[in-house]
């Protein structure tokens, strides 16, 4: 049984975009892999800082939760990741965002991501990957911050090569 699964990636620190191709590529060696298109989002958080670049990747896969986040963390750790502060600037970040519809609370995890729905650089790229997506019953297409985004397009969904 695979579920599907919903990463949010991001990176402010570094070669960004470079970054998040790598990490996808990595999520590819576990299963099917479909990514939104790239975008730059201003910072939340501190403002003296750079801003990121965001997508998300869709995972299907057999992994369990935990072991998803283990794995996650693991490609966190292999790009160097530096986090400086609460919400600030780091090299790579990588937030399991959904896991097929279930609902996780415990204290390394909880899924749906916290803030998920309040945030244009998770929302938009989901809609992206399905735009018919639900969290708790809430349809994502009709939140006001789809509307009011601040996202710039850096690319469309080719922007991972898969190929390789
Ligand atoms: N991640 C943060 C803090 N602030 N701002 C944007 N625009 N994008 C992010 O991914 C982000 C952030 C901590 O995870
Ligand atoms: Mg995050
Ligand atoms: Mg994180």
């Amino acid at each position: 049984m695979t579920v599907l699964s919903y990463i949010g990636l991001g990176s402010n620190l570094g070669d960004s975009q470079q970054i998040l191709v790598e990490a996808v590529q990595k999520l590819a060696a576990l299963g099917p892999v479909k990514v939104s298109k790239l975008y730059q989002s201003p910072p939340m958080g501190p403002q003296d800082q750079p801003h990121y670049v965001n997508a998300v990747a869709q995972l299907e896969t057999a992994l369990a939760p935990l072991e998803l986040l283990d794995i996650l963390q693991g490609f966190e750790q292999e790009a160097g990741r530096v986090r400086l502060r609460h919400w600030g600037e780091r090299t790579l970040d990588l937030d399991l965002l959904l896991y097929g519809e279930k609902n996780i609370q415990n204290e390394r995890l909880t899924v749906p991501h916290v803030g998920i729905m309040e945030r244009d650089f998770v929302v938009v790229p989901l809609l992206d990957l399905d735009a018919t997506l639900q969290i708790q019953g809430q349809c994502l297409q009709a939140l006001a911050l789809v509307q009011q985004s601040t996202l710039t397009v850096l690319a469309d969904s080719s922007w991972v090569n898969f190929d390789l």
